[in-house]
């Protein structure tokens, strides 16, 4: 038979965005980590909810659990454009109003053992599962093709990290046909690839099934009391052994444009998130967000542009080398390498430097702010200095692995109360 349908249309993404991230800290403390704002206007999610529909799929099921209200309502404000009319869909599962007996997803598997209902209806016949968690961009319909074509079990999407980053990862060996030989689940000692001591080849928490063999093998696992119900624990480990799973190589052919960079990072430590985000200030930074052919769709508040004032004393509101949103007003305040989110109000005197900002930040006169990341609503009060007295910072603050200084209200309403 011809097929004239394409691939994605025949396809539906299923996207885990129920893990806390607890990595990051107090930035997940109020919402899961596929909520974290990344890069200005966007979400974390919005990477992966725009590759789906930059790739053509149009089926999107969200699974929720931790922390989901700021999640859910970004999606119903900002992903709210796919009509049943059309055969579109983008639902929100949290994990508390499905079956009965159990409250919660059990693990990643069990996310979508919940909801076959739901992917039934959808009347799909591939499934793609991605997880929510990560800033990249990718064309899964190459990935698609990769998988009907090789009539692989599962196809992984997986990329090449440093053999002692591969600690957090499914770690996977493949055979010259580029089918999965091995895959153990977080080793604590992971194998090198062949001929490159110090690489690993990590699964991306990436998978395209088939429906009807993903069904099969889900209900199988749901009755299987010895199982977790995770995709990297025990589903792809189980095919790995008695089916067919193929890897997907995530490389430059994987992004539509040529000679784009393979962008791909885990904005999961505070370090992480913040050098990511600092990136995006760089002459030519290599994640593109102003690539037209590959937009990152979100919720975006509506502001007028960012506003920058001459105050009184001559003292002038500056950005350097940053990224300022819309709604900001930056008065009287030196900016330098900094990234600032909607509507944060900076006063006279104040300096930032190497600053991520989130949103409705408003910094007062005098303060000091070197190597930052400001929570979402923080009143930085006047005068306050944080990066450049470690010892101080980490009195009232949390100061991470690599010396960047999260500040939160609740930190500052503790140091003014003296706690
Ligand atoms: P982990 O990093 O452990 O490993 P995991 O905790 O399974 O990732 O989370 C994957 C995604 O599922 C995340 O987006 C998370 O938010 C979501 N999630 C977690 N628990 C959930 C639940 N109960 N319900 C709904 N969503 C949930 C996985 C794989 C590894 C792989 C890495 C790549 O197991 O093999 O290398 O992802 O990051
Ligand atoms: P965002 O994720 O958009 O920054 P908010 O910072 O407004 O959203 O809130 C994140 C989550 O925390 C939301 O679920 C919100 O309802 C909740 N929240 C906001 N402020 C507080 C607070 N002071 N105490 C407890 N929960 C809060």
């Amino acid at each position: 038979m011809v097929e004239t349908q394409r691939l994605t249309r025949r396809a539906m993404a299923f996207v885990l965005a129920g893990g806390r991230g607890s990595r990051l800290r107090e930035l997940t403390d109020r919402r899961v980590k596929p909520a974290v704002f990344f890069g200005g206007k966007t979400r974390i999610i919005d990477f992966a909810l725009s590759n789906a529909m930059n790739s053509g799929i149009r089926k999107i099921a969200v699974a929720t659990q931790y922390k989901a209200h700021s999640l859910i309502r970004h999606c119903q404000r900002g992903w709210n454009f796919f009509r049943a009319e059309r055969n579109e869909f983008l639902d929100i599962l949290p994990a508390s109003q499905r079956v009965s007996d159990e409250h919660w997803y059990r693990g990643t598997a069990d996310a979508v053992t919940q909801n076959i209902d739901i992917v039934d209806d959808y009347d799909v016949d591939y499934i793609v599962i991605l997880a929510g968690d990560h800033i990249y961009k990718m064309d899964y319909e190459i990935m698609l093709r990769e998988h009907v074509k090789s009539g692989a079990d599962v196809t992984v999407g997986c990329l090449t990290v440093p053999r002692m980053e591969a600690v957090a990862f499914g770690v996977m060996d493949v055979d010259d046909t580029g089918r999965i030989v091995s895959f153990l689940e977080k080793p604590a000692d992971p194998p090198a690839m062949p001929g490159e001591p110090d690489k690993a080849l990590a699964s991306m928490g990436i998978y395209v099934f088939s429906w009807p063999f993903l069904r099969d093998l889900l209900l199988r696992d749901a009755a299987d009391s010895n199982s977790s119900h995770d995709f990297g624990t025990d589903l792809i480990p189980d095919i790995v052994k008695n089916g067919k799973a193929m890897a997907h190589r995530f490389d430059t052919s994987c992004v539509r444009k040529p000679g784009a960079p393979a962008y791909w990072k885990d904005v999961g430590t505070v370090d992480a998130f913040w050098q990511a985000n600092i990136d995006l200030t760089d002459f030519t930074p290599e994640l593109d967000l102003w690539d037209r052919e590959w937009p990152i769709w979100t919720y975006s508040e509506s502001t007028p542009p960012a506003k920058f004032i001459h105050d009184e004393a001559d003292r002038r509101g500056v950005a350097i080398s940053s990224m300022v949103s819309g709604g900001c007003i930056i008065s009287g305040t030196e900016i330098r390498n900094s990234l600032l989110f909607t509507e944060v109000h900076t006063n006279s005197y104040a300096i930032l430097d190497h600053a991520v900002v989130l949103p409705h930040v408003t910094v007062h006169r005098h303060a000091r702010l070197k190597n930052v990341v400001i929570d979402s609503r923080v009143v930085i009060p006047e005068g306050l200095i944080v990066g450049e007295d470690p010892v101080e910072d980490a009195r009232w603050f949390r100061v991470s692995e690599g010396g960047i200084t999260l500040i939160t209200q609740d930190m500052l309403d503790r140091r003014a109360a003296g706690l």
